[in-house]
């Protein structure tokens, strides 16, 4: 057999398999791809019946190879942008009273539903961008910022249509439980049944997305709200997702365990028998560290505790235009590591193989191993201790998506 690329003399390999300990190093290894997938990484050389005339080889001295990271929770798609909140945030201005004043997400809903789908595109499109030079190959993308029947879709149909054109793969999420629109104001109930009568069957019939996401939250939708809403998604064959416990706690990770939810996210406020229930249940947890930061809240999701307990823990950017603006995962690794004490090695497996099961992608992507698909990174980084100690700039050397070299040198090809 001939492999099509093979990385050699790698100094590290991080494979992420689940069967091993840590982030599953291979020192001095290969990498051999074949079709699109991965054929073997072990350590040594490979095969010499393997290279064959156009068999691409790409030395790894010195560098370190990760499978291609997922960013397992952003808000991709939106309009507009909300530095001028800075000054509030800076008097200590609450993000929910922002909310309150119809700032916050509500301004972004403003923008996104003037913005056409081509505007809102060409946005996106930078971003994606931007993740796929930073080394995410697979991204979540979250609507949430249109609440009316039209922008939403607008909005999902962006992602479908950006997921198409480009390297990185985008996996959809229907989130009109992202806030209350003003035209519905004091009237939850008839906002639900709205999404229950208008949005949520279009969404499904047309396949716009594949998970549903609820705003858990005070003064956003109530547990109970959650219940209802997460029931009627199970019946039209939604995934679920839920945004937990991230500024009052409210019980919201025992819900996503009772509810079975794929992943449960934020969750700093998160009660001991929450993550108990979660470990249970195998709801992936995924923590947004670049939140608690750039929300000055002076705390972090446990991820020590969650770990300890069982619960399989991702960390994702939250990339948004309110509380998390960045598209970068290994900035976040700064505030995984500082913030919440997880090693290097934990957090590139929170970064590829776990965020993959919080997106429910465990079995063809997330770990370097045979049979899944070859979405891989170089870092010009001697070991995965390395990226995360030296932070503040981008490691990345080469992006390999399906098999194929898409970022070399740090530059898209
Ligand atoms: O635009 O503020 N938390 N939703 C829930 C967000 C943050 C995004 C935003
Ligand atoms: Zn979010």
């Amino acid at each position: 057999m001939i492999a099509d690329l093979i990385i050699i003399n790698a100094s590290n390999v991080a494979t992420c398999r689940d069967d091993q300990q840590g982030a599953g190093i291979i020192e001095n290894g290969y990498v051999a791809v074949k079709d699109g997938i991965i054929l073997e990484a072990a350590a040594g050389s490979p095969p010499k019946e393997w290279i064959g005339e156009n068999t691409q080889i790409i030395e790894a001295a010195g560098k370190t190879v990760t499978p291609g990271l997922v960013d397992a929770h952003t808000h991709l798609v939106h309009g507009g942008s909300r530095e001028k909140e800075l000054p509030l945030k800076l008097k200590g201005v609450p993000y929910l009273e922002i909310l309150k004043m119809g700032g916050g997400i509500l301004s972004t809903v403003t923008n996104t539903r003037a913005a056409s789908k081509e505007q809102l595109k060409e946005k996106a499109r930078k971003s994606l961008r931007e993740m796929l030079i930073n080394g995410t190959t697979t991204v979540e993308a979250k609507s949430g910022y249109g609440l009316d029947m039209e922008t939403e879709i607008k909005c999902l149909e962006a992602a479908l249509e950006l997921d198409a054109e480009q390297s990185v793969d985008i996996v959809s999420t229907y989130m009109g439980a992202h806030a209350i629109p003003e035209n519905f104001k004091g009237n939850t109930q008839g906002y639900i049944e709205f999404m229950f009568d208008k949005v949520m069957p279009y969404v499904a019939e047309h396949k716009l997305a594949e998970f549903l996401d609820v705003f858990c939250e005070e003064g956003v939708f109530s547990p109970q709200d959650t219940r209802v809403i997460f029931q009627k998604a199970r019946e039209m064959g939604f995934k679920l997702k839920i945004h937990a416990d991230e500024i009052v706690p409210l019980q919201g990770a025992e819900l996503a365990a009772e509810m079975n939810a794929v992943s449960a996210d934020h969750l700093l406020a998160a009660s001991d028998k929450g993550i108990e229930d979660m470990a249970r249940a195998g709801v992936t947890a995924v923590t947004l560290p670049g939140t608690s930061f750039y929300l000055m809240l002076g705390k972090y999701a446990q991820a020590r505790k969650m770990i300890d307990a069982g619960v399989r823990v991702a960390i994702a950017t939250d990339y948004n235009p309110g509380t998390s603006p960045t598209e970068s995962l290994q900035t976040i690794m700064s505030f995984a590591c500082f913030g919440m004490k997880l090693t290097p090695e934990e957090i590139i497996k929170a970064m590829t193989l776990n965020g993959a099961y919080a997106l429910d992608r465990q079995q063809t992507i997330g770990s370097i191993e045979k049979g899944k698909k070859a979405d891989l990174v170089i870092f010009d980084a001697p070991n995965v201790d390395y990226i995360v100690y030296h932070y503040g700039i981008n490691h990345v050397d080469t992006v390999i998506k399906d098999g194929k070299v898409v970022v070399k040198n740090r530059q898209i090809v």
